[in-house]
């Protein structure tokens, strides 16, 4: 159909700019047709329904909701390390929307990548603060997507404590990036800030001297282990996992800080080369992970044997 006048020059105008419009958008509108936006944030509105609702998703303006836009700059900034440092697009590498939900529960005292998505509570507001207040945990959990998407560590025993070890690595790394640390200035918490100030405790875990991390009437004392003589063998916590992975938490703070330098750039690249690198199966145990680390060490190798002979792990 032909129009003539006003019409024509209107519509031939709107025509001119929607090609514009199309011109400058094709290659990243093409892309993000593949894979949808980065990451979507949902509110479980203190329900443990999930996802809950959309909050917020990749390219919107910040909420006003605390917990929502905390998770929405903790995933961006943990998508671009991973990118930039690591070239590892989202958890599969893929460039998979990252599924956030938070607000979960009433009161809920834990954060969790449940093998589809990233869950955290606000915490109970009388020993922990929300769980989107520390990025390194939201890297940490992050880090269980990429774990499960690569080695796949069986999330029990020793291999159990990797996975979480290997989490707590990149949470680390994440937050040494964000503020431009060298290895040897890193504080090597993990969810520094998520205590309220009145609990005596410094962090969650402290990868540098694990055991260390709180001491408190109400938590009581951090329980972590950070040398094989001290292995604790038990049914809880999956074959306490988070105990006993202060071991290779310090190997990895160690190695870090031997070789010096950023520590993504460093033994976090080494670990992630290691964790990819076919030699990790899921049933790895700590000298597995160690001889794959002193593989994927290259002129760190040396560095990297004796970090896990600190802790009593021979590769
Ligand atoms: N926050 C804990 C973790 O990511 C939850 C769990 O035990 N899976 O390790
Ligand atoms: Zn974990």
């Amino acid at each position: 159909e032909r129009v003539d006048g006003p019409e024509a020059a209107a519509h031939d105008e709107a025509l001119r700019a929607r090609r514009a419009l199309e011109a400058r958008s094709t290659p990243t509108a093409g892309a993000e047709e593949a894979t949808g936006p980065d990451w979507i944030v949902h509110d479980a509105g203190s329900t443990t329904t999930l996802p809950g609702t959309p909050a917020r998703e990749a390219d919107q303006p910040a909420t006003g909701d605390t917990a929502v836009d905390e998770a929405a700059t903790g995933i961006e900034q943990t998508l671009r390390m991973f990118a930039e440092a690591l070239q590892r697009d989202s958890h599969d590498d893929a460039g998979a929307t990252v599924s956030i939900t938070v607000h979960y529960g009433e009161a809920y005292n834990n954060a969790f990548w449940d093998g589809t998505q990233l869950v955290f509570g606000d915490g109970d507001g009388r020993v922990f603060e929300r769980f989107t207040k520390p990025v390194d945990v939201l890297a940490h959990e992050f880090s269980h997507a990429v774990i499960e998407n690569t080695a796949g560590l069986a999330y029990q025993d020793q291999s159990g404590a990797l996975n979480e070890s290997v989490a707590d690595a990149f949470a680390s790394c994440l937050k040494q990036w964000l503020l431009e640390q060298t290895a040897d200035a890193g504080d090597w918490l993990i969810g520094e800030g998520l205590f309220l100030s009145s609990v005596q405790a410094r962090a969650l875990r402290d990868m540098a001297a694990p055991g260390t991390a709180y001491d408190d009437p109400d938590l009581g004392t951090d329980p972590q282990v950070g040398h094989m003589d001290d292995y604790v063998e038990t049914s809880n916590d999956n074959g306490g996992v988070h105990l006993n992975s202060g071991i290779p938490n310090r190997a990895f703070q160690l190695a870090a800080v031997a070789i010096g330098g950023r520590t993504i750039e460093g033994a976090g690249r080494i670990w992630y080369d290691a964790l990819v690198s076919g030699d990790v199966p899921t049933d790895s145990d700590f000298a597995t992970i160690a001889a794959a680390t002193v593989a994927a060490a290259g002129q760190h190798a040396d560095a990297v044997r004796q970090a896990w002979a600190q802790v009593g792990v021979e590769p």
